[in-house]
């Protein structure tokens, strides 16, 4: 199988299936191309056309088989890898990780507004509107629900890594990247998605690429950019 990806800094709907599949150890072939200067690049465009019809990253081809779109490709690996629980197995903790990745793949725009994902910058903590706050706040509901009913078995979502961890990977890197601020359930929960092999690997991945998307980075204030690369100048831009 091959999973098309974009830049590891920058592509949060990249990280969702190659997490998954990294953390489930489903062998794979990454293809990663990287975005152009612009996020609608027409060579970006091209390239990616050859693997999927949307034009857009993720993407999975199996064969003769092309699969796109994060959730897609999460259900078609449940699915071809039955022995393996993708989905957690139980009935009430599987139709609550179903609701949860649904409600994080159709909404909480604002906050991916505000806050693109960045795995190289730390932003200090500042007040970015009702919207994210909203955002943010049921964000946090969700993690704690899922811990206290279904997170006995382990530190993630429903005790085992499953495909809900996944799809709010792209969150734990943003609510690290911006300080927002957390309970302690959050807050060890977060710690437990970027302790992940598989996290680790992704963020080192992110930090050594040469690319800059100044659209994708944030008119914020910088704590820090761990991209040893760039030059004092850029970092602090
Ligand atoms: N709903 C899609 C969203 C995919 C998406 O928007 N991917 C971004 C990169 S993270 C992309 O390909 N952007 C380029 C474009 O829209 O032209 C999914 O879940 O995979």
């Amino acid at each position: 199988m091959k999973l098309i990806i974009a830049n590891k800094n920058y592509s949060s709907w990249s990280l969702r299936p190659w997490l998954l599949m990294t953390e489930f150890g489903v062998p794979f072939e990454e293809v990663l191309i990287p975005f152009g200067p612009s996020f609608d690049d027409p060579e970006w465009k091209r390239a990616i056309s050859a693997f999927t019809p949307a034009g857009k990253v993720p993407a999975l081809v199996d064969g003769e088989i092309q699969v796109w779109d994060s959730l897609a490709i999460m259900e078609y690996l449940a699915d071809r890898f039955p022995d393996r629980a993708i989905w957690p197995r139980e009935g009430a903790a599987r139709a609550m990780a179903r609701s949860i990745a649904a409600e994080m793949h159709a909404g909480f725009g604002a906050l991916r507004g505000a806050c693109p994902m960045n795995i190289a910058r730390v932003h200090p903590e500042r007040d970015r509107g009702p919207k994210v706050a909203a955002d943010v706040a049921r964000i946090a509901q969700i993690w704690r629900e899922a811990r206290s009913r279904f997170g006995q078995g382990g530190p993630f979502l429903f005790g085992a890594f499953s495909a809900a961890d996944a799809m709010y990977a792209p969150v734990v890197a943003r609510f690290a990247g911006y300080s927002v601020p957390l309970d302690a359930v959050c807050a060890a929960y977060v710690a437990a998605v970027k302790d992940t092999a598989g996290f680790r690997s992704w963020r080192m991945g992110a930090l050594a690429e040469p690319w800059i998307i100044p659209e994708d980075e944030a008119d914020e204030p910088v704590l820090t950019d761990h991209r040893p690369h760039l030059s004092k100048s850029q970092a602090d831009r």
